[in-house]
């Protein structure tokens, strides 16, 4: 792999699950627990915006009591050692690639701890609840959200995200089932432009067929077995 100059990763909720932050779609993860149509689309929030804030907030302090795990602490070591581009897309709205030490990640679905004025439209660093509707740091009105992508939301930074997978020569997915777009087209995108793809899960997701090549285990194990084995 000592060709490699150029890499792309999109992380999923898998890669933050041996850290105790449940997955959507497993058994027994969010959307088991909560329905998505309530708390995940900007229709839900418009329905009831007490029940958002508090799953928001709930999620946002559990945060507090989780640590990266060594998969998050491979990327982090491939963020410092990797002379070449590199870039880690993250669905994830946690914030364990930056506390493992890694600093080339793009949170394309938001993050926990932002928060976005529906007046001013400005997004700020978030530590605290939002269900008790605090002003705005920005406009001080009291129309704060999660500064998350739900469903029918264009996602962050597109542009970017694509120019870096047309001028990658390695795209990687790990711990993400392929059923969300328009992450789950990453692999195809990356594969029409002839960049080679991998992809590190617990199981075949639903767009395993699209890379030339697929390992399944944990993240844990197979993320730093990966990394060594570019570095090396
Ligand atoms: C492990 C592991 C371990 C476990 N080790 N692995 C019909 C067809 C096609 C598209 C659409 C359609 N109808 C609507 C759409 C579009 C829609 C969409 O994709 N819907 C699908 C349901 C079909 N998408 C959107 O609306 C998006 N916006 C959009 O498309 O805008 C227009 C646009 C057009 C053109 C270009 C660009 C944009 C927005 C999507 C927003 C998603 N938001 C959420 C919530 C974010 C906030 C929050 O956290 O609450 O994002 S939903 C949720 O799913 C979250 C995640 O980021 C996302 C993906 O989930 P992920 O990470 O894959 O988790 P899981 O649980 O699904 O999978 C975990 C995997 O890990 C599993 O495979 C496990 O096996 C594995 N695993 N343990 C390794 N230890």
């Amino acid at each position: 792999m000592s060709d490699i100059r150029n890499i792309v990763i999109l992380t999923g909720a898998g890669i933050s699950a041996e850290s105790g932050i449940d997955t959507f779609r497993s058994a027994g993860g969010l959307w088991e627990q909560h329905n998505v149509e309530d708390v995940a689309t900007p229709e839900g929030f418009a329905r009831d915006p007490a029940l958002v804030l508090n799953f928001y907030d709930m999620r946002r302090e559990a945060l507090c009591k989780v640590a990266p795990n060594p998969a998050h602490d491979a990327l982090a070591r491939l963020d410092a050692e990797f002379s070449g581009e590199l870039l880690i897309v993250t669905q994830n709205v946690d914030d364990l690639h930056e506390r493992a030490g890694a600093s080339r990640v793009l949170h394309m679905h938001g993050e926990l701890k932002s928060a976005l004025c529906t007046s001013c439209e400005m997004r700020s660093p978030w530590n605290a609840t939002l269900s008790d509707r605090p002003p705005c740091p920005v406009c001080q009105a009291p129309t704060l959200r999660p500064d998350v992508v739900w469903f029918g939301e264009m996602p962050y930074q597109m542009e970017r995200i694509y120019r870096a997978i047309r001028e990658a020569d390695l795209f990687v997915s790990i711990g993400t089932s392929g059923a969300v777009y328009p992450a789950a087209g990453f692999v195809r995108d990356a594969r029409d432009l002839g960049v080679q793809t991998l992809e590190l899960n617990l199981e075949r997701s639903e767009g395993s067929h699209w890379f030339h090549e697929s390992r399944q285990g944990r993240a844990g194990e197979l993320v730093p077995a990966w990394v060594e084995e570019l570095l090396r």
